[in-house]
C-alpha cells in the first residue's frame, strides 16, 4: 500500500515549503497472493505483525543512540494531538529540540499547523491505512534532519483501535482520552489504554460545561490502565501543562 512523506521546510522567514518524497511503495499485500489455502491468510496477520516489530526495535535503538526521546500520541479523531502538540512546541519546544512526524489518511493540514522554524515536521500520508506503522516512521524519521533533537513526537492516526498493535518503536505510548468522548471509552477501547504509558486526558477545560465526570473518567482509566501516569490537561487554558512538560522532561535521554 503506497504512503507519502511531505517534509515542512521554511525557505526563508515566514515562508513555508513542502517538499513531496516519491511515493513509498510497501510490499504488495501479501493477503490473497496465494489464495491456495484459507490457512495461510489467517497465518499472514502474525507475519506481517513480525516484520512491524522487527523494524520497530530497528527505529527504537536509533532513537536510543541518538538520545532522542520518541513518543507515539494515540487518540480518537479530534482529541487534541495537534493542539497540544503546537502548544508544546511554542512552550517546551522552546528550550528543548523536537521535531513531529505526523500521520493522516489524507492532508498535510496538521503539518502545516505545527511547522515552526525550530522544529523539523514531516507529515506521513497513510492512504487508506488508519495507523501508523514502524516502517513508516523509519522512512519519515530519515527524512527529517534530527541533528540536536531532543524529542520526536510521532502523532498517530486518530484510531483507538489498530494503533495498539502497531509497535512505532517509540519510548512512551501516550493515549488521550477528551472530555468530548465520555468517561467510558477506556472500557470500550481496552487494548490501547493497557498499552499505554501515559494517558492525558484532554480538554477539561469544557468538562463543566458537558457535565463530564473527570472522577469517573479517571477511575476508569486507572480501571483499565493502573500502570499509566494520569494527567488531566487543557491545551486550551493550559491547565495541567506543566505536570505534561515535567513528564517530558523527566524521560529525556541525558545529552
Ligand atoms: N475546549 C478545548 N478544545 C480543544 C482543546 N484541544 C483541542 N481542542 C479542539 O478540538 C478540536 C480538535 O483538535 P485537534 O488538535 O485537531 O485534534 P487531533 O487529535 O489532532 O485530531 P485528528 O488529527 O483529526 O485526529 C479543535 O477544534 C481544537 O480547537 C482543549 O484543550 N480545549
Ligand atoms: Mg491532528
Ligand atoms: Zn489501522
Amino acid at each position: 500500500m503506497p504512503f507519502g512523506i511531505k517534509v515542512l521546510r521554511f525557505v526563508a522567514p515566514g515562508i513555508l515549503r513542502a517538499n513531496t518524497l516519491p511515493a513509498v511503495e510497501q510490499p504488495a499485500p501479501l493477503v490473497g497472493a496465494n489464495v491456495a489455502a484459507v490457512r495461510e491468510t489467517v497465518d499472514l496477520r502474525v507475519p506481517l505483525l513480525a516484520k512491524n516489530d522487527q523494524i520497530a526495535a530497528g527505529n527504537r535503538a536509533n532513537f536510543r543512540a541518538r538520545k532522542i526521546l520518541a513518543l507515539n500520541l494515540v487518540s480518537s479523531p479530534g482529541a487534541g494531538k495537534t493542539t497540544l502538540l503546537s502548544r508544546t512546541l511554542d512552550e517546551f519546544g522552546l528550550t528543548t529540540k523536537c521535531a513531529v512526524v505526523v500521520g493522516d489518511l489524507e492532508t498535510d493540514n496538521d503539518a502545516r499547523r505545527l511547522a515552526r522554524p525550530h522544529a523539523p515536521v514531516a507529515q506521513i500520508t497513510t492512504g487508506t491505512a488508519c495507523h501508523l506503522d514502524a516502517g513508516m516512521v523509519a522512512k519519515s524519521a530519515d527524512s527529517l534532519d534530527l541533528t540536536g533533537v531532543r524529542v520526536l513526537f510521532i502523532e498517530n492516526v486518530g484510531n483507538l483501535v489498530c494503533p495498539a498493535e502497531f509497535d512505532l518503536g517509540e519510548e512512551l505510548r501516550v493515549v488521550l482520552l477528551s472530555t468530548t468522548e465520555g468517561e467510558e471509552k477506556p472500557l470500550k477501547y481496552p487494548p490501547i489504554f493497557k498499552t499505554a504509558h501515559v494517558v492525558l486526558l484532554t480538554k477539561i477545560d469544557v468538562a463543566d460545561a458537558l457535565g463530564f465526570d473527570r472522577a469517573l473518567a479517571a477511575e476508569n482509566i486507572r480501571r483499565i490502565a493502573p500502570q499509566a501516569k494520569l494527567i488531566q490537561l487543557s491545551a486550551r487554558s493550559g491547565e495541567g501543562l506543566a505536570e505534561w512538560y515535567a513528564l517530558l522532561s523527566a524521560h529525556l535521554f541525558k545529552s
